[in-house]
């Protein structure tokens, strides 16, 4: 076995900037624009073993470098890389899970809070003068008290969520593929949790299973009251009924932190008073995303020497 050194690893796409300090100082790096893996010269890519990216990866990708054997991705939702062709090719994949759950459960709670208080349309009135030449920005028809909490996805970060929730006295229940021995009330399905709640906390991950599962009927269930926030994926809300239910007022409103098309957002959904959209930034702190990057390498790092990276997904068995 060679040196880390000799290790041929390609970034493609954006990474976060400690993170290809702390690569390129322990293997060769290559870096491409995101999606053009196949452009790079034959040369570059047939050395090509490790992967290390935030934007994932396709087929094409793949099919691109013939002495691949793992990808390391950025981020604990690894929805980017065709995960059915790296496992049919034999590749290790791995994530970044735990190191940012907590993070991640308190930009939660914080977009919640500012969903159901108003807080940036609050502040949007104070720095435009009207609480001097207006008056007070209106009370708020919602209260964050007494709400129920029915969490989609209670893995690691809904967890963590919960515990915030608790904290704020919310109640709490919960919908996903199986029951867990926790003390929350289960649903089967998420119409029924729906029902059962006014207050939808979106964890999933993006899978043909999640996708548009968040629908008009879930939103219907929820009801006038009803507020979703998403820090999952936007793939798991229908984005078009969602527009029409925080107009008609099928729900009361919505917090967003991840969308169908990053980092394109629908101009309905800009234009609506009853959003608050964030751009992605449920782990974005230097701390977080150092911790995921050093996680990303230390992967890297685990399979190159041991063939044991820490973090490998749940796919690899
Ligand atoms: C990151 C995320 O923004 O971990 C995830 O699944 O969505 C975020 O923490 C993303 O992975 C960066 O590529």
């Amino acid at each position: 076995m060679g040196t880390l050194k000799e290790i041929e690893i390609l970034v493609p796409g954006k990474l976060h900037a400690a993170t290809l300090a702390r690569l390129e100082a322990l293997f060769q790096v290559h870096q491409c624009r995101a999606g053009f893996v196949a452009d790079l010269d034959e040369a570059v890519r047939r050395n090509i073993r490790g992967i290390a990216t935030m934007a994932g990866i396709d087929r094409a990708g793949m099919d691109a470098l013939p002495a691949l054997e793992m990808i390391a991705n950025f981020g604990v939702g690894y929805d980017a890389v065709d995960i059915a062709s790296a496992v049919e090719k034999g590749l290790m994949v791995s994530h970044t899970p735990n190191v940012l759950n907590e993070e991640v459960a308190d930009t939660a709670m914080g977009l919640l809070i500012n969903t159901v208080r108003e807080l940036p349309a609050a502040e949007a009135h104070l720095r435009a003068g009207k609480w001097v030449n207006n008056g007070p920005y209106p009370l708020t028809g919602a209260t964050l008290q007494g709400r129920t909490m029915g969490i989609y996805g209670l893995g690691r970060i809904g967890k963590a969520i919960a515990k915030r929730a608790l904290a704020f006295g919310l109640n709490i229940a919960y919908f996903g593929r199986t029951k867990q021995n926790v003390d929350f009330d289960y649903y089967s399905d998420l119409v029924s949790l729906a029902r059962a709640v006014d207050t939808l906390m979106i964890v999933a991950p993006g899978t043909a299973e999640t996708a548009n599962s968040v629908n008009a009927e879930v939103m219907q269930a929820l009801g006038a009251d009803g507020v979703i926030i998403n820090i999952g994926r936007g793939s798991v809300i229908d984005e078009p009924a969602l527009i029409a239910a925080l107009s008609d007022g099928t729900i009361r409103a919505a917090g967003l932190d991840v969308f169908a098309d990053e980092p394109h957002v629908p101009d309905a959904l800009l234009a609506l008073p009853n959003a608050v959209l964030l751009p992605h930034v449920g782990s974005a702190s230097l701390a977080c995303r150092d911790a995921m990057g050093n996680l990303v390498v230390d992967n890297l790092v685990g399979w190159f020497e041991a063939k044991t990276p820490k973090t490998p997904v749940p796919e690899m068995g």
